[in-house]
């Protein structure tokens, strides 16, 4: 028996354990006392996360659709048919979709691939769905999208302010951060529809109607400067834009009466949550879903930007914008350029310079992609629609748009418009079903590799045991067709750490990085520009990563989601998650412990609506809006926002995303999963 110490595959806490192995097979997971991230301690996806990798279902060979029916192949034959069809394609008809799944190493490599073999502009992957407005947001107003401050630092804290994350489900090992602050005396204020198991823990719960965050906070902002609560010393000295901040949010449309009225929170909240989280002294932000994935995503980002400038809580321990980021390497997928519009580090593909260094760095005797911008996931399901035969060819590492995606009906016509679908994954999940090839990939216990945190922690995956059958790690499968299409000497990696030294030279944030430096309970924060520089863990201590060094505050005006509420479609339908499973359930699913705890999904509607539809719990109902219809058990109950219903989106059987609804930020281009207007049906009874 060993144990090998890895980091969690599951949320952006990045949260470490050992893996216990028997006999080379990974068997059990047990506590790692030394990480400074979790201390040892962590919540049950972490706790039964070694419960999928043995599942009978994994990939073991590559498999090949011949007359509609998957048939095993064996990799030469796979590759070969794979890197045929893919040279067979102009450039920018071929598109690929990353991981925030798998490591650093595997999306530098699919990055590369992208853009240095199919020479395609066309990259991007779930963050779309996830903190596209974080990114776009914080870099248009602090110079960069990423958290500002530490997880262990929202200990520290004097008021925290959670709005539209769920902490205590999602990111569980945050969420004891943040008890911690509490017991230490501070305040929490929790904003969402839902009374969840982290609203509980909260001083003041703010129930509010989804998609009018923008109307709440520009309202704390108004009795903020009202009271002249407003750090006027830190506006003068490290910020732009107050004047024009100050006109937007004064206006009478924000007087706590109007936002009272748009909101469903009473006067009095928002004052007191205003006066608690201006005079607290260190407030912190913790936001993820709720804020990010609406029409108005990055509106609402800006806004939580605003209200930091405003109080001067940024650069300093227990304060910042702590955009919770979702899945273990979205932070590092992002980082290592899987975007339609950078390469690594955030260096844009417009830019000359940048496009000369990579072109230079990799050595391809063709060129690579033009210095284009490419397609955004969700713009080229709506071009695979809308202009068939533009994109032929799509190339899937780790993703699960089938289940994910807003609008399934839409992803489905859009899917089945591709001449050539390859997916790269662990299980056969729902997106495969459409493949033409099915490529088995490695888990994250059978290979080493690194992956970054929410708080740019960039922690490494440790090889615990085989790969099933013949399932190869990520980068090995890019490689390997790489090789197949005559660019072998592009990728001449023998090592993951080979992959990651590439990307270093490449990449400033990570250049003063090496697996040596990292290998160690605390691991390194980026940037870390220098060889002997000792990371950074929190941004912006004494300037913004603007041209000029101030941050930019920004008047932002309150807009309703897309889709509102009407006779026919009576209530607001939002989305979100559980803390037993996870996304589209490949794994969570095939986790016996978990999978028993809530083995399907359910709508939560409020008891008043209930009771004058004549629903009762547990009741099988039919859940409606203009893009389709599920039936899936009422789960009635006091602690959702009368008018609002909740779906996950983890079950297949009864997918939320059947229902939502593909409209876009207009900047992120994320949809809008938090708000689309929804029916509740009681199901007639059979005669
Ligand atoms: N157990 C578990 N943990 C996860 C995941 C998982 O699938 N399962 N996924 C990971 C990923 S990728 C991500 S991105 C994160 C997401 O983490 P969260 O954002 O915390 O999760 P969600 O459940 O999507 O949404 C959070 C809350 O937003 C509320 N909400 C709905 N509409 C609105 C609104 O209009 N405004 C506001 N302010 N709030 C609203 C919902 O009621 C919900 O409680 O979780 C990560 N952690
Ligand atoms: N309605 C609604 N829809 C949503 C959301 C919502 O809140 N509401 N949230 C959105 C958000 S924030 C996110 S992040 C997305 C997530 O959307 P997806 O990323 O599509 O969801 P996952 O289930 O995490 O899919 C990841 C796939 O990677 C595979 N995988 C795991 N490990 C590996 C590996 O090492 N190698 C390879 N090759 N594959 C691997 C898994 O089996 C799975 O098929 O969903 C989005 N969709
Ligand atoms: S909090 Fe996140 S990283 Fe930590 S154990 Fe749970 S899922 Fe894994
Ligand atoms: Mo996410």
């Amino acid at each position: 028996m060993k144990y090998v110490q890895t980091t969690c595959p599951y949320c952006g806490t990045g949260c470490s354990f050992n893996l216990v192995v028997d006999k080379g097979i990974v068997t059990g997971v047990a506590p790692y006392q030394r990480s400074p991230v979790n201390e040892g301690k962590l919540c049950p996806k972490g706790t039964y996360a070694h419960e999928f990798i043995n599942n009978p279902d994994r990939l073991k060979k590559p498999l090949i659709k011949k007359d509609g029916k998957f048939v095993e192949a064996s990799w030469d034959e796979a590759l070969k048919l794979v890197a045929e069809k893919f040279k067979s394609y102009k450039p920018d008809e071929c598109a690929c979709l990353a991981s925030a799944r798998v490591s650093n190493e595997d999306n530098y490599a699919m990055m590369k691939f992208a853009r240095g073999v199919l020479k395609t502009k066309h990259i991007d992957h779930c963050a779309r769905l996830c903190h596209a407005s974080t990114v776009a947001g914080l870099a248009n107003i602090f110079g960069s999208g990423a958290m500002t401050n530490s997880i262990g630092d929202i200990a520290e804290s004097k008021c925290v302010f959670i709005i539209g994350s769920n902490t205590f489900e999602c990111h569980p090992l945050i969420g004891r951060r943040v008890m911690q602050a509490k017991a230490k005396g501070a305040k929490v204020i929790y904003a969402d529809p839902r009374y969840t198991p982290t609203g509980k823990q909260a001083d003041l719960y703010l129930q509010f109607r989804s998609g009018t965050d923008v109307a709440l906070l520009n309202g704390m902002m108004q009795e903020i400067i009202r009271n002249g609560w407003e750090n006027k010393e830190f506006i003068q000295n490290r910020c732009n834009g107050f004047d024009e901040l100050k006109k937007e949010v004064m206006k009478d449309d924000y007087s706590l009466e109007n936002v009272s009225k748009i909101t469903g929170v009473p006067a009095d909240k928002i004052k007191t949550a205003a006066e608690w989280f201006a005079k607290s002294g260190a407030s912190a932000i913790l936001y993820s879903m709720g804020i990010t994935q609406h029409t108005t995503g990055v509106d609402n980002v800006k806004s939580c930007g605003n209200l930091q400038m405003l109080t001067g809580n940024l650069g300093r321990p227990g304060t910042g914008v702590n955009a919770l980021r979702g899945q273990n390497n979205v932070q590092g997928a992002c980082d290592m350029g899987c975007l339609p519009v950078v390469y690594t580090a955030y260096q844009k593909v417009i830019d000359e310079a940048a496009q000369k260094k990579f072109a230079d760095g990799w050595k391809f005797p063709d060129g690579i992609a033009k210095g284009e911008n490419g397609y955004e996931v969700t713009t080229l399901m709506n071009v695979l629609t809308e202009k068939p035969g533009e994109i032929k060819c799509l190339y899937i590492m780790g993703e699960n748009p089938m289940i994910s995606d807003p609008d399934l009906t839409h992803v489905e016509h859009a899917l089945k418009t591709l001449d050539f679908l390859v997916v790269q994954d662990i299980f056969l999940n729902e997106t495969a079903e459409f493949a033409d090839v099915v490529l088995p990939a490695a888990c994250y216990a059978e290979k080493d590799g690194t992956q970054t945190s929410t708080e740019r922690r960039v922690q490494m995956w440790r090889k615990a045991q085989n790969p099933p059958g013949e399932a190869k790690g990520d980068w090995e499968i890019i490689a390997s067709i790489a090789a197949k299409m005559g660019y072998g000497a592009q990728f001449p990696w023998k090592t993951s750490e080979d992959v990651f030294n590439e990307m270093a030279s490449l990449t400033p944030s990570y250049a003063g990085m090496t697996y040596e430096r990292l290998n160690r309970p605390e691991a390194l924060h980026w940037p870390c520009p220098t060889t002997d520089h000792p990371g950074t863990p929190i941004l912006h201590t004494e300037k913004f990563g603007m041209p000029d060094g101030k941050g930019l505050m920004t008047g932002i005006p309150f807009k309703w989601p897309q889709e509102v509420p009407d006779s026919e479609y009576p209530f607001v339908l939002t989305t979100g998650r559980s803390i037993w499973q996870w996304h589209t359930g490949t794994m969570t699913r095939r986790s016996a412990s978990l999978e028993r705890e809530e083995p399907t999904g359910w709508v939560e509607i409020n008891t008043e609506d209930a009771k004058k539809l004549g629903i009762a719990d547990k009741e099988k109902v039919k859940a409606k809006t203009r893009r389709g219809e599920i039936t899936i058990p009422a789960r009635v109950t006091p602690d959702i926002m009368p008018g609002v219903v909740f779906i996950p989106f983890h079950y297949a059987e009864c997918a939320a995303n059947v229902l939502t609804i593909n409209a876009l930020d207009p900047i992120a281009k994320i949809p809008e999963s938090k708000a689309c207007a929804v029916k509740i049906e009681k199901i007639a009874e059979a005669k």
